[in-house]
């Protein structure tokens, strides 16, 4: 049956929409048309409440005019320059100033074009990395049960959804994986980081005796889990992580793509929980999503284990975008908003309001947990019998009718405003999953 919606003058059948029920969209498509500041706007008109950043990268909200301005401007100059053996002001500009805001001594940076690519250059570095010093033999990578690090063949062999990984074959070899630390039965309804659970952090150990440190490279986490649902970590679990690696020479990857550039109310997580990574993936957030952009932040010690080795190309890899002129242009516009309307500490300033709107909606129909961190929330639903995500995705649709979007994953709402939101909009996200879960 050929889908289309007539009053747009759109044929929906060609595009094959990613990590969407095609069949069931086109059946009843919703589009947004336009957007602005916390509000999308829908095809029907209708103003649309954005919770969720958009998926979680346009943490200055929308249509910020500066942004728009120095992408138009970008593009009239200089829309391309190759960032092979040549470079281009703005890229240069952006390391530098990424860097300064960075957690020292993460001062070196490497631009990708999205998340999945910067958690593959991670990777990546991490393998050549121990190489280029002399201990090839490091090639084991860790993750993490229910770990989402976007969707290369890396990324997904380190990740930890079973559905984003069983259609694609055996994947990388040589990859582990650590338990989660999501536990209802002791850590429901905790209000930011949980009290229980920071010795998950010692399977670590265990893995480390199993494979025996010199063939693990490096171990990839989410300090704080998005896509799977917002797992926020317990309390003392990261540093346990840090010094594990430490003690075995492991590289620590923070995949921040979700948690960097303000979303729990610091510039990036690791100044959050006060625990230093060897690298940290970005992306999202770092252009305020308006132009796709990636970054992976590196510790000194591993870029200058590079520049030692002989002469020419250090690293075999890049991107024909890496550096891309509008991308870098949109960045330094974006990283100007931030500092200029301390957006990388709002989220510190209403992280209690957020909470007590979000826990005020504990007791209400089929609600099995709350947790936040910063500005991120998650309420998990008890699934329909038999009828696994159904509760959630009905959640999802009434929400959008009520004029809120929010963002479902299993039988989870996940939630993270644009760090511009308003108390009121709070409220007003509050009111309408209220009413929302009371139906449910
Ligand atoms: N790492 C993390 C931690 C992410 O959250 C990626 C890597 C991959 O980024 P790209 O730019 O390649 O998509 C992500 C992406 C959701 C949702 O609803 C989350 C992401 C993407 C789409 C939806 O939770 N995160």
């Amino acid at each position: 049956m050929a889908a289309t919606k007539p009053e747009l003058d759109l044929d929906l059948e060609a595009f094959w929409m990613p990590f969407t029920a095609n069949r069931q969209f086109k059946a009843n498509p919703r589009l947004l048309v336009a957007a602005e500041g916390m509000h999308y706007v829908a095809d029907d008109g209708r103003k649309i409440l954005d919770a969720v950043s958009g998926l979680w990268c346009v943490n200055a909200g929308h249509g910020r005019k500066k942004i728009t301005e120095a992408i138009q401007k970008q593009v009239a100059e200089l829309d391309f320059a190759p960032g092979f053996q040549m470079g281009h002001p703005g890229a240069f500009r952006l390391a530098h100033r990424v860097a300064e805001i960075a957690p020292a001594p993460l001062k070196h940076v490497f631009f990708t074009n999205s998340g999945s690519e910067s958690v593959d250059t991670a990777l990546k570095i991490a393998l050549a990395y121990h190489r280029v010093r002399g201990e090839g033999s490091r090639q084991r990578l860790i993750g993490r049960e229910r770990g989402y690090h976007g969707v290369g063949f890396g990324g997904i062999s380190v990740g930890g959804i079973a559905n984003n990984r069983k259609f694609f074959g055996s994947l990388l070899a040589g990859v582990d994986h650590l338990p989660h630390t999501h536990d209802l039965s002791r850590n429901a309804f905790s209000r930011g980081e949980p009290e229980w659970g920071a010795h998950f952090a010692d399977a670590l150990e265990s893995l480390v005796t199993l494979h025996e440190k010199s063939t693990i490279a490096a171990v990839i986490v989410e300090p704080d889990a998005g896509s799977t649902g917002v797992l926020i970590p317990p309390k003392g679990y990261l540093k346990r992580l840090r010094e594990i690696c430490d003690k075995h020479q492991l590289l620590l990857i923070f995949d921040e793509v979700i948690t960097g550039f303000g979303r729990l109310g610091a510039p990036f997580a690791s100044h959050y929980f006060e625990v230093v990574p060897d690298m940290i993936t970005l992306a999202k957030g770092l252009t305020n999503a308006a132009v796709p952009m990636g970054a992976v932040l590196v510790r000194d010690e591993i870029y200058d284990a590079f520049m030692k080795g002989p002469d020419g190309i250090e690293l075999f890899h890049g991107y024909t975008y890496s550096g891309h002129p509008l991308a870098c242009a949109a960045g330094n516009a974006a990283l100007d908003i931030y500092r200029e309307e301390g957006l990388f500490t709002r989220g510190a300033e209403l992280a209690r309001y957020w909470e007590d709107a979000l826990h005020q909606l504990r007791g209400l129909p089929h609600v099995i947990d709350i947790r936040n961190l910063g500005l991120v929330g998650a309420i998990e639903l008890e699934p329909i019998a038999g009828s696994p995500t159904k509760r959630a995705a009905q959640a999802f649709s009434a929400a959008f009718d009520k004029g809120v979007l929010i963002r479902t994953t299993g039988d989870t709402i996940a939630l993270s405003p644009p760090l511009i939101v308003e108390k009121g909009q709070i409220d007003q996200i509050g009111e309408t999953l209220r009413e929302v879960l009371k139906a449910a």
